[in-house]
């Protein structure tokens, strides 16, 4: 009896002898994703899950001595319940980072949290320049709209298309597509004759079409968010548009990689910009989408690179922290730091932290029986436009 009072006594004291001082140090390093795993913006979810569990399996997970613990949430892209999960990782997970954030409203819902919790937010999908301005503690690997839309209306300005019909998602990167589109291109002397926005929810574009159609513009520019594309195409077809004479441009978003193989024929010589395209000719790239495929049996697309890229930059922000990681100093480190990205280098820009890389312009064609964004032409390392213009 008394042997055991004592063994009990010294079990704390033993127990503490084996914490190592810095415990902090030692104890995991919490990410928590939140992603739309379900609802219209499924895919979303579904690319960005796998590539970051893609990061962990050949970059292992431990970092700087911490082991990295990865907890995934789904919102199913419901702004309130973003919010809800948010306060939740921070509050009772204590998560040391929160990423993810499929559309712009879930972002923006989230902002306020990072701020007052002084936890940096990696947005991986969401678009609309503004974002990035609704906290210093959020940082993005995805892109812009602004980046995309003027990189496709000096292209379009430059090939002999005049007037052209904007047709967009309604909401805000959207609005940041039809706007940066127009100001650029009537700039090179170009004319938009038609702004026509199709619901976020569901959208049937068959009224939308029959508009673009009646007004005989060389070109109609799109703007859909990830998912929406193969839908579009379809009934972009089913109304002969494909062989009206009306050239389909756009950001990369509606030639998709995950969905174009389902997009058929359509598709081909549909000319967009975008930062990532799965046919992207690295070494990296390359491996990338082998492995990528290999490990789900589908192709990468740019929320699946944003969502890699998103893990790449909290891993090398937490070993310059030496493991120590912490709000403001996590976010220090990725401010200005520059990583070959399977899209190509990119660098987060210290003053807006916001992802500076290649815009290529690329036109489906098919290779070895398979669709693609081929890429034929770019600009090098372009910063957010959104952001020049705000100042
Ligand atoms: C957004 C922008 C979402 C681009 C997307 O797909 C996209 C957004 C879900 O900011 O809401 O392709």
């Amino acid at each position: 009896m008394q042997k055991r009072q004592v063994l009990k006594g010294l079990i704390p004291v033993a127990l503490a002898l084996c914490l190592p001082s810095g415990f902090a140090q030692t104890a995991p390093f919490k990410i928590g994703f939140i992603l739309p795993m379900t609802g219209q913006s499924a895919s979303t979810g579904r690319q960005i899950e796998a590539a970051v569990k893609l990061y962990m399996a050949q970059n292992g997970s431990t970092v700087a001595g911490r082991k990295i613990e990865l907890i995934i949430k789904d919102d199913a892209a419901v702004a309130d319940t973003t919010r809800r999960l948010a306060q939740e990782l921070v509050v009772n997970d204590k998560v040391d980072v929160i990423a993810g954030f499929g559309i712009t409203p879930t972002a923006m819902a989230t902002a306020p949290i990072a701020t007052q919790s002084k936890t940096p937010m990696v947005v991986t999908a969401a678009a609309t320049s503004v974002i990035t301005t609704a906290s210093p503690y959020i940082v993005r690997t995805s892109f812009t709209l602004p980046q995309a839309a003027v990189s496709i209306a000096e292209w379009a300005a430059k090939n002999k298309i005049k007037r052209v019909v904007t047709l967009v998602s309604d909401y805000a990167p959207g609005i940041d597509a039809e706007k940066f589109f127009k100001s650029q291109f009537t700039a090179k002397g170009g004319q938009v004759i038609a702004e026509i926005r199709s619901p976020l929810k569901s959208p049937d574009f068959a009224p939308f079409l029959q508009k673009v159609r009646d007004e005989k513009p060389d070109a109609v520019f799109v703007f859909l968010p990830s998912g929406q594309g193969a839908a579009f195409m379809k009934q972009f077809a089913e109304r002969g548009l494909d062989k009206s004479g009306i050239k389909l441009i756009g950001t990369g978003d509606v030639t998709d990689d995950d969905q174009l193989n389902d997009m058929g024929d359509v598709a081909l010589g549909v000319v967009t910009s975008h930062h990532y395209s799965a046919s992207h000719n690295t070494p990296l790239n390359k491996k990338f989408v082998a492995e990528f495929e290999a490990a789900n049996k589908f192709r990468p697309n740019f929320m699946g690179v944003a969502g890699y890229d998103g893990m790449a930059l909290i891993y090398k922000a937490l070993a310059a922290t030496k493991g120590q990681g912490g709000g403001d100093a996590l976010i220090a480190a990725m401010k200005g730091i520059t990583f070959e990205s399977p899209r190509g280098m990119i660098t987060i820009d210290p003053e807006t932290r916001d992802v500076i890389h290649d815009m290529h312009i690329r036109k489906v064609e098919r290779v070895g029986g398979q669709l693609y964004n081929v890429e034929f032409d770019v600009e090098k390392q372009v910063k957010d436009p959104g952001k020049a213009a705000a100042k």
